[in-house]
C-alpha cells in the first residue's frame, strides 16, 4: 500500500509518494510560493534520506504544488528569528545537508520544474541529475534582492552552466531566467507544456527507475568526481567503479538481453 502523503517526510508540507521505484517529494505550501520553513527543510532531508535507504525506490522526482516550484527560504521565517540568528549554522542545518543529500545519493533525481523556482529553491533544482520545465517556469536569483550572498551551491553551479560573467551579473541585479533561456544554457533538459510537465517528468522518472540503476548511480559517482578532478582521475576511478557495475546482475542482464534480441528486465542490482 502507498504510504500516505506526509507519513515519510513527518510533514504534509513535503509530501511523499511512491509508485513504481519513482518517489516523488512535493514541495506543498502552494499559498506561500512554497516558500521554504525550517519544518519543510527538515522534512524534505527526512525524505531524501528516506529515499536513499529504500532499495525500492531506483529515482527521485522533486516538483511542488501550485504555481511555484519553491520561492527559496522563507522571509518572514528568517525575520523571525531575531538577532541571535546565525546564518550560518542555518545553513549548515539545513540546505547544505540537502544540497550535499541530492549530490550523493546514488538514485537519478529529476527537478520537474513547475513554476518559479527562488533564492535556494533554483539552488536545489540546480542540484538534481536533470531538469524538466514547464513553460511558464523560471529561474529568480533573488538573493541579492534581499541583500544575501547566493547560498546552497549557487556560487558553484550558475557559473559553471552560465560561465562566470553571466552568472555574476543575474546574482548582481536579482536577475531571471525563463524556462526557454534556461534550456537554451544548458540548464534545463527539456521544456514542456505548462499541462504535460508532471506526465513528462513521471515518464522520465519511471523509464530511468526501470533502467541500470546501480550503474547510474556509480555513474553520478563517477561523475561528481571527475567534476573537481583531473583527466587522470577520472580515467582511474571509472575503471575502479566499472569493475563494480561489471559484476552487477543488471550487467549480465543487458548483455544477455543484448545477445538474445529482447528487452532487458532491469533489476537494479
Ligand atoms: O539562513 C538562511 O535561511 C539564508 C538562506 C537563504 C536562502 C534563500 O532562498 S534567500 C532567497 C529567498 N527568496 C526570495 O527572496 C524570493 C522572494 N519571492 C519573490 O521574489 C516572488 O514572490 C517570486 C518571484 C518567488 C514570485 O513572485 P509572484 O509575483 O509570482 O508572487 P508573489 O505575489 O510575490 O508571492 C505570492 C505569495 O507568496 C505572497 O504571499 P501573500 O502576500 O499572498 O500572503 C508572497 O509574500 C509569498 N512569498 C513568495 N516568496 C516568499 C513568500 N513568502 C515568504 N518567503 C518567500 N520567499
Amino acid at each position: 500500500m502507498a504510504d500516505a502523503p506526509g507519513s515519510v517526510t513527518g510533514s504534509d508540507t513535503v509530501q511523499y509518494a511512491f509508485a513504481d521505484g519513482v518517489a516523488t517529494l512535493t514541495f506543498n505550501r502552494p499559498d506561500k510560493m512554497n516558500a521554504f520553513t525550517d519544518a519543510m527543510l527538515h522534512a524534505l532531508l527526512k525524505g531524501l534520506r528516506a529515499c536513499e535507504r529504500d532499495a525500492a525506490v531506483r529515482a527521485i522526482v522533486l516538483t511542488g504544488a501550485g504555481r511555484a516550484f519553491t520561492a527559496g527560504q522563507d522571509l518572514s521565517d528568517v525575520q523571525d528569528r531575531g538577532h541571535g540568528l546565525s546564518f550560518k549554522d542555518h545553513l549548515e542545518a539545513t540546505y547544505n545537508k540537502i544540497i550535499r543529500a541530492l549530490r550523493s545519493v546514488e538514485k537519478p533525481v529529476i527537478a520537474g520544474v513547475n513554476g518559479v523556482a527562488a533564492g535556494a529553491g533554483a539552488s536545489i533544482a540546480f542540484a538534481c541529475d536533470i531538469r524538466l520545465a514547464a513553460e511558464s517556469a523560471k529561474f529568480a536569483t533573488a538573493f541579492g534582492l534581499v541583500g544575501l550572498v547566493p547560498d546552497s551551491g549557487a556560487t558553484w553551479f550558475l557559473p559553471r552552466f552560465l560561465g562566470y560573467a553571466r552568472a555574476y551579473e543575474l546574482y548582481a541585479t536579482g536577475g531571471r531566467l525563463t524556462a526557454a533561456e534556461a534550456h537554451a544554457a544548458g540548464i534545463v533538459n527539456h521544456v514542456v507544456p505548462d499541462a504535460e510537465l508532471a506526465d513528462r517528468t513521471a515518464a522520465l522518472a519511471g523509464q530511468l527507475a526501470n533502467g541500470p540503476t546501480k550503474a547510474f548511480g556509480l555513474t553520478k559517482r563517477a561523475m561528481n568526481r571527475a567534476a573537481a578532478g583531473s583527466l587522470d582521475d577520472a580515467l582511474d576511478y571509472e575503471a575502479h567503479l566499472q569493475q563494480i557495475a561489471g559484476l552487477t546482475a543488471d550487467h549480465g542482464e543487458g548483455v544477455r538481453a543484448f545477445l538474445e534480441k529482447r528487452p532487458p528486465r532491469f533489476t537494479g542490482t
